[in-house]
């Protein structure tokens, strides 16, 4: 476990240049979310939506989905629709989680979150405005793939997303603020929807778009569940041991929020070994496909950094 933004100090496969995969990918998802959303008339909207997709973030959700398409035998250019309407979801989501009426943040990304730039009015519809048109860039942009593989896609991340996912994840988060009883299962349940149901929708999806079989949905299912949930703990272990300018959104908020986090289970220690034992469990799934898992061991090696920028 580790705190540090330098790339050299993580643990990777001696010949898999993680720091040189993970920049080139990223580079390559940052040009494609740029040509994805131009500012026309009504300016402030498009400028607002802008703002917050374009305010960095490591792309986890896009480079996951890139590399499951490509492990499947499918091209970049295949899945570079769906990578882009995730981060643009993911951003929705992070939007509207920091608004006053839920975490009330006023930093994400390492910048001022969007309703403290354009008002609550217009973060809300910046959200709306992004999780729409994720949904149409993907049935409009998505090029040689089936159109049943594209609607399984536009049908699985409507799940991820909604009271089956992401915002039911939400709800049961928001239950539980305050409440001394809330346990660990509940806990679970927060993150494997809040979190892990998008991060599970990242690495599936770029499998059905190869038109991957069942069985390899399934392995990769389970490598995603993994990671978000580990990726989930050492969050909760970083908003206690990590600076503000490190995780470039508030720290400490838990503690204040008196939120039950995982380190309040079961200590700092024992998280980052759960955390550990999840990862392993996460490699384990992607042994059949050796040396071409790489770029997916290597990311499940990087979940142990989870919200510090890189
Ligand atoms: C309105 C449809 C709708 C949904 C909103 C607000 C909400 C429902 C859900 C909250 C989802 C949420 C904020 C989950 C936390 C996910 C998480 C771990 C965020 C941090 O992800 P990183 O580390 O961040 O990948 P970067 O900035 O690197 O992208």
């Amino acid at each position: 476990m580790t705190s540090t933004t330098d790339h050299s100090r993580v643990m990777t496969p001696p010949t898999f240049d993680l720091v040189g995969y993970l920049t080139g990918q990223q580079a390559k998802v940052e040009a494609a979310l740029d040509q994805s959303i131009a500012v026309i008339y009504p300016q402030k909207i498009y400028e607002a939506m802008r703002y917050s997709l374009m305010a960095g973030g490591k792309r986890l959700r896009p480079v996951l989905c890139l590399a499951t398409c490509e492990l499947m035998g499918g091209t970049l250019e295949m899945a570079m629709p769906t990578a882009c309407a995730l981060e643009m979801i993911h951003t929705m989501s992070l939007i509207h989680d920091d608004l006053p009426a839920m975490d009330n943040d006023d930093y994400r990304r390492g910048k001022l979150t969007n309703h403290k730039v354009y008002g609550e009015d217009i973060a809300i519809l910046a959200g709306d405005g992004l999780l729409s048109y994720a949904f149409e860039f993907i049935a409009a942009q998505t090029v040689q793939v089936a159109p049943q593989q594209v609607l399984q896609v536009i049908a699985r991340l409507g799940r991820a997303v909604g009271a089956a996912g992401l915002v039911g994840g939400q709800v049961v988060d928001l239950e539980s603020e305050g409440k001394p009883d809330v346990t660990v299962e509940t806990l679970n349940f927060i993150h494997r929807h809040k979190t892990g149901a998008l991060l599970e929708a990242s690495v599936v999806c770029g499998a059905v778009l190869a038109n991957a079989t069942e069985v390899d949905l399934q392995r990769l299912s389970r490598y995603a569940q993994n990671i978000g949930l580990a990726f989930q703990i050492i969050d909760d272990v970083l908003d206690i041991t990590a600076t503000q300018e490190e995780l470039g959104k508030t720290a400490g908020k838990d503690l204040q929020a008196q939120k039950a986090t995982y380190p309040s289970f079961w200590g700092i220690e024992e998280s980052q070994r759960q955390a550990s034992q999840l990862i392993a469990d996460a490699k384990a799934e992607l042994v059949a496909w050796g040396e071409k898992a790489q770029p997916l061991m290597a990311i499940a090696t990087i979940s142990l950094l989870a919200n510090i920028r890189f």
